[in-house]
């Protein structure tokens, strides 16, 4: 098994997994920077032109930051961080989405069109004149998720979680293009110190 890795919020999303799990695999770096994953032979890999990637001994490939981490999780079932039960799971899955589809992703999108703009034009559709609105998208669902993190520890009340490695991951990376969280949401800055005191958080 290979995980093709790189920079970027989404392959660090699987490394800081890992950590949590205290699993090693197999790393091959993809330069997407030199946008060697947009090419031949990386595209025969994964045809989305994106990191990472997941190859199996077989030679299937597993894509998608979720898919790869719940395919793991199923390898190495503890420390479980989709979690041990039905429920669990999916109270875990429910976060993910909402994480996923309210706040990260009209950030990235929101980055992509702006601060992102001279690496991601040519690559993906581009849509500049959206970025403010998507970036504000972002910051509202932010800032509900705020309120829902009243006196909990972690995103799932005392279960530590992949939906918070997945929040942790995307909201640093954030942070350094130009979103950075709001510090009036008191109870996600007071999460985030959690997040940062973990030994994971050390996986760049
Ligand atoms: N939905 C994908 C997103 C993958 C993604 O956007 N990866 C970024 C790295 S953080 C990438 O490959 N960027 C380079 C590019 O799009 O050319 C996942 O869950 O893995």
């Amino acid at each position: 098994m290979k995980l093709f890795d790189s920079v970027g919020p989404n392959p660090r999303t699987v490394r800081v997994f890992l950590a949590e799990k205290g699993v090693t695999l197999e790393m091959e770096r993809v330069d997407i920077r030199a946008a060697d994953n947009r090419k031949e032979p990386y595209l025969r890999v994964n045809p989305t032109g994106q990191t990472p990637a997941l190859l199996l001994d077989d030679g299937a490939v597993i894509t998608e930051i979720t898919a790869i981490c719940e395919y793991l999780e199923e390898l190495h079932p503890s420390p479980s961080l989709f979690g041990a039960t039905a429920e669990q799971r999916a109270e875990t899955r429910m976060w993910v989405r909402r994480i996923d589809l309210n706040i990260l992703e009209p950030m990235l999108n929101g980055y992509r069109y702006d601060e992102g703009l001279s690496i991601f034009e040519g690559r993906v559709p581009c849509i500049p004149q959206a970025s403010d609105d998507l970036k504000a998208l972002g910051r509202h669902w932010l800032a509900w998720l705020d309120g829902q993190m009243a006196g909990k520890t972690w995103i799932c009340g005392e279960r530590f979680s992949f939906a918070d490695v997945l929040l942790f991951v995307f909201t640093d990376f954030l942070g350094k293009v130009g979103q950075a969280m709001d510090p009036e949401l008191t109870n996600l800055a007071g999460w985030g110190a959690r997040m940062r005191g973990r030994p994971s958080a050390g996986v760049k």
